[in-house]
């Protein structure tokens, strides 16, 4: 699957949903066989093979439909696992499969078992009142896969033959305001920490190439198993996704973070994904602090020195750049 394949996931009807369809159908056909004259078994008949074909089209659609998951990039794999969970996927969509054909087996059964013109009407509503609870059965996982659609969908869409560069550091220290200023993306910004709750991507040009943005979730200096979801997601994007890594730090401490805690941040970053880091102070207006620990101040508020900042960027994307011993 690639990112367009995202957004084509059809939505899934709900339970009542595909009752509705079905039997509205039946019922339509029915009246007018009747006023062909058809003969009622044949009729009752007609209707279950309709209900059956409209249920198990329905449902066999839902399911081929969804993206399989193992064919998905790592990424989208491990964020579908993080924000839907797979195997809760795989199961419902494994169930929803099985009803499909369970109605189909069932559709078979009852149309051997009308023999009578006479019962025809009550074997066709046995039927119906049993294809009805299959379906009430896999009442909540149509609910969970329309939901995982949702989610699904909001993904963001990368495209993997385009550098990227992921914007990482403490919660509220500008990164989303840099995203802003140097791309196309148009993340929220706002002065509390975690204003960030997913993954945004945003593109720059510079020559005839393309450059992706990627803004974060913050991270905090903590164990991974004390992180939460959206730190998790923030992980992710950057040992999937980055080329290069943006990593903001606000020596001003305006973010409500020391700096101290910063900088284990940046060592974890530095040391986890062994990528090339371009280190930045941000908040230049509020304050100017000299240290050899980021390579260049910048304000994200007045835009100074952000163009050089780019430039940078751009330099240790394509393999230029004088990493510093980084
Ligand atoms: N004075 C000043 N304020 C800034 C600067 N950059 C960002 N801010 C402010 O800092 C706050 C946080 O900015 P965001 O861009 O939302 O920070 P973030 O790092 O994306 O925060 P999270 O998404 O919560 O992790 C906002 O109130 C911004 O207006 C800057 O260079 N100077
Ligand atoms: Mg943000």
């Amino acid at each position: 699957m690639n990112s367009q394949e995202i957004e084509k996931i059809p939505s899934i009807l709900r339970e009542d949903e595909i009752l509705d369809k079905a039997f509205g159908r039946a019922k339509k056909v029915a009246k007018e066989m009747y006023s062909e004259g058809s003969k009622k078994i044949v009729v009752q008949r007609k209707m279950i093979t309709i209900t059956s074909d409209i249920i198990s089209k329905t449902l066999v659609s839902s399911v081929k439909k969804y993206p399989s998951v193992d064919n998905l990039p790592n990424f989208y794999r491990e964020l579908i696992d993080l924000s839907v969970g797979i195997d809760k996927l795989k199961v419902s969509l494994g169930r929803v499969h099985g009803v499909s054909k369970r109605i189909k087996k069932l559709s078979r059964e009852y149309i051997t078992r009308m023999t009578d013109e006479r019962d025809s009407v009550n074997i066709r509503k046995q039927f119906y009142g049993r294809s009805a609870s299959m379906v009430k059965k896999i009442s909540k996982d149509l609910i969970f896969l329309n939901e995982a659609r949702e989610k699904i969908r909001k993904f963001p869409k990368i495209d993997f033959d385009c550098p990227l560069i992921v914007v990482s550091g403490y919660p509220n220290v500008g990164k989303s305001c840099i995203v802003n200023l140097i791309s196309s993306g148009r993340p929220d910004i706002a002065i509390y920490p975690f204003t960030t709750k997913n993954i945004s991507v945003g593109h720059f040009t510079h020559g005839r190439r393309r450059y992706q943005v990627v803004d974060i979730p913050g991270i905090l200096d903590r164990p991974l198993q004390k992180r939460n979801e959206m730190e998790k997601v923030a992980i992710l994007a950057i040992k999937d996704l980055a080329d290069v890594i943006l990593h903001v730090l606000d020596p001003t401490e305006t973010c409500g973070y020391p700096m101290e805690e910063q900088l284990n941040l940046l060592e974890e970053v530095k040391n986890t994904f062994l990528l090339p880091v371009l280190v930045v102070a941000n908040k230049l207006d509020i304050k100017k602090v000299e240290s050899d620990i980021f390579e260049i101040s910048i304000s994200a508020k007045t835009g100074e020195n952000l163009e050089e900042m780019t430039e940078r960027l751009i330099n240790l994307v394509d393999g230029n750049g004088d990493l510093g011993g980084l």
